[in-house]
């Protein structure tokens, strides 16, 4: 039997005491998607709201009036979910484990104690300014402070905007200014792998950019105690928070005000600001939280994710906190000091449940089997991955190593658009295939279109859709609706478009094949080609650049860019490395080019637009199904690309 054709069932000790079984899963499936209303009213009595909602969606996909509402008559504040609602039963459990990058750094931070740092900060933040409706930028680190912050917004009501540590300033200063930020959260440094990264110089240098004069302040929370320039706008966060009362009343929000914003790549243009809403959001991410890794009062769960992720939003802050649950939060990488610490992680919490990406199972996979013999992770039941597609290989050996042969593997799919995981396993319920995301979580319905936008039935590939909305879905894109509707409502009619394409099995079971547009997916992280193309083209030297994504073995995919230099210069090794540095300081690390080939010329049709099918074809070196190049302006072109492949 080959690897993907191998089956796992339930296991007998999962199934005994899950939430949900598979008969379980069919009924409440069939109900969710029949009585749709009913069912999200039933299952909004998992939050604790402030005055109850009678109503539950109210939604048009239709592309000229596209409006998403959930729960619109109902009051509620995330923060008072995620904290005040447990002190009763669970003020002195562990809410968060905290582990430094440095592995004898480390806190254990009860509900209790959460509560009352968030509330200071919170009461910090208003005396900054800060108010009900405002944004609030955050460039942190992965230390306890960035979940106490983001906790304090939605304490007061203001509206968090969280831009991943590893991007560049121009990159936050974008993010800055179209979020229209008046206060910036970062720290001093932060620390990953024993280096130092400068973040507070970042934002000074992203606040030089014009637009972000709007920053009146800026909070730094002292992470290494480095010796950093400070400036009249700048507020120490020990100060902010001293003095402060540790009560701060949780503002009642309609489960329609605006929770955060999160900015993510698309095909074309920069990157948009996801906006997620109160009520809806924070039902789904605690429901599928709940249901996907079966989570018990018993349980430690860690998700090896970065905040600055839509993953951290939902699954290590707002999913897990509103489930009370006790976390792991790792500020290091899985390499550093050694490659087994993340077993010796799991050992040293007791983690039952490990959420990580098929990049990190890929890394550990490409050391050996060995780097997992300094731990034994029995403490171990639910595995889950997410981010990319994950090859049956590295599902195997994430299983087998990494899992003992013990634990099921919940193949997550969904995005930063859908708020919470759309199609995945249930540990009691789901016969696993390798490589396959399985079925619909409860009220969701995925349907595979032609490029013409006819239903697919049965076994078969197409566009994956969703045809009715559900809580968890972003609402818009922040100040600018119009691209809202023509990005995921005008492609095909009265469904929402999630960019991905699918196949179809014959038992009905998903499985994700990638985007079907111009995004790469590197190591799990969104990147659009547009933006890394724009980056270099903005150098002195680049006529014009495309970039394609290459199977990668350990990332997913890599970078490959095609660079036609302007007249009169030579292309070079030292060209090629400053054009790396480049885009590295411009985007981030995390949009490194892997691989520069120079381009004479570039395939174009007639029309001008550039073949990436071609380009996609040559970069990952399938020379045999280059297709039709007849409609090109210069067929010449193909023959000098394939003749210089690189890499
Ligand atoms: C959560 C997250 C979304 C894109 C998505 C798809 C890819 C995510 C996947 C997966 C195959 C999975 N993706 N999970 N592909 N199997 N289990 O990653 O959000 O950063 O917005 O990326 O990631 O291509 O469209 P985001």
């Amino acid at each position: 039997m080959t690897e993907q054709a191998k089956r796992y069932p339930v296991p007998e000790t999962i199934r005994e005491r899950a939430w949900v079984d598979e008969a379980a899963y069919r009924t409440r499936y069939q109900t969710s998607v029949e009585s749709t209303n009913a069912f999200w009213l039933e299952e909004a009595k998992r939050l604790d709201w402030f005055s109850k909602p009678q109503t539950a969606g109210n939604v048009s996909f239709s592309p000229d009036s596209v409006s998403i509402k959930w729960f619109e008559d109902g009051t509620l504040n995330a923060c008072y979910n995620c904290l005040d609602r447990h002190l009763d039963t669970k003020g002195d459990q562990v809410a968060f484990h905290w582990e430094g990058d440095d592995q004898a750094k480390t806190d254990s931070i009860t509900f209790k104690a959460l509560h009352e740092r968030v509330c200071r900060f919170a009461n910090g933040l208003k005396d900054l300014g800060v108010k009900k409706g405002d944004t609030v930028t955050l460039y942190m680190p992965m230390i306890p402070e960035a979940v106490v912050a983001m906790l304090a917004c939605a304490r007061i009501g203001a509206i968090h905007s969280v831009v991943f540590g590893g991007f560049s300033p121009d990159a936050l200063a974008n993010r800055i200014v179209d979020s229209g930020s008046r206060v910036v959260i970062t720290s001093d440094e932060s620390v990953r792998g024993g280096k130092q990264i400068p973040l507070k110089e970042n934002v000074d240098e992203a606040l030089d950019r014009p637009g972000t004069e709007v920053v009146e302040h800026v909070v730094v929370v002292k992470r290494t105690g480095a010796d950093i320039e400070t400036t009249e706008r700048d507020r120490w966060y020990d100060d902010v928070v001293a003095d402060q009362s540790a009560e701060c009343p949780a503002e009642p929000m309609k489960a329609e005000d605006p929770l955060f914003i999160l900015y993510t790549s698309g095909s074309t243009g920069a990157p948009k600001g996801l906006l997620h809403t109160t009520g809806g959001y924070l039902l789904y991410a605690s429901m599928t939280h709940h249901d996907i890794f079966d989570v018990h009062d018993d349980d430690v769960y860690w998700c090896a994710a970065d905040v600055g992720w839509i993953t951290g939003h939902s699954y290590i802050v707002y999913g897990p906190m509103a489930n009370g649950t006790t976390s792991v939060l790792f500020e290091g990488v899985p390499s550093y000091p050694d490659h087994g610490r993340i077993g010796e992680i799991i050992d040293r919490y007791g983690v039952t449940i490990l959420y990580t990406s098929p990049t990190m199972v890929r890394s550990l996979m490409a050391q050996g089997d060995h780097i997992m013999d300094s731990s034994s992770r029995q403490s171990l039941r639910v595995l889950g991955s997410v981010g990319e597609p994950i090859n049956p290989e590295a599902w195997q050996w994430f299983y087998r190593v990494i899992g003992n042969s013990q634990c099921p593997i919940m193949d997550t799919w969904w995005q930063t658009e859908t708020g919470g995981v759309m199609i995945t396993p249930l540990p009691g319920a789901t016969e696993l295939k390798p490589g396959s995301a399985t079925h619909p979580f409860f009220g969701i319905q995925p349907a595979l279109y032609d490029n013409e936008g006819n239903e697919l039935e049965g076994a078969t590939e197409g566009n994956l859709i969703i045809k009715a909305s559900w809580p968890g879905q972003a609402r818009t894109i922040w100040n600018n609706h119009e691209r809202f509707v023509q990005t995921y409502f005008s492609t095909f009619d009265d469904v929402y478009f999630t960019g991905d394409g699918c196949r179809r099995d014959e038992e009905g079971y998903y499985w994700i094949t990638g985007r079907i547009d111009d995004v790469l997916n590197v190591s799990g992280h969104r990147m659009g080609t547009a933006e890394i193309e724009s980056s270099l083209v903005a150098h002195e030297a680049v006529a014009e650049a495309a970039v394609v994504g290459f199977p990668h073995d350990v990332k997913g995919q890599g970078i490959y860019i095609y660079v036609t230099l302007n007249e009169g210069v030579t292309p070079s090794d030292e060209l090629r490395s400053e054009l790396v540095k480049w885009v590295r300081k411009d985007i981030g690390p995390i949009a490194t080019p892997d691989v520069i080939q120079w381009a004479p010329g570039l395939p174009k049709t007639r029309s001008g637009k550039i073949m990436r099918r071609i380009l996609r074809k040559i970069a990952a070196n399938e020379l045999d199904g280059l297709g039709d190049t007849s409609t090109l302006a210069d067929p010449s072109v193909v023959d000098d690309l394939i003749d210089h492949r690189a890499g």
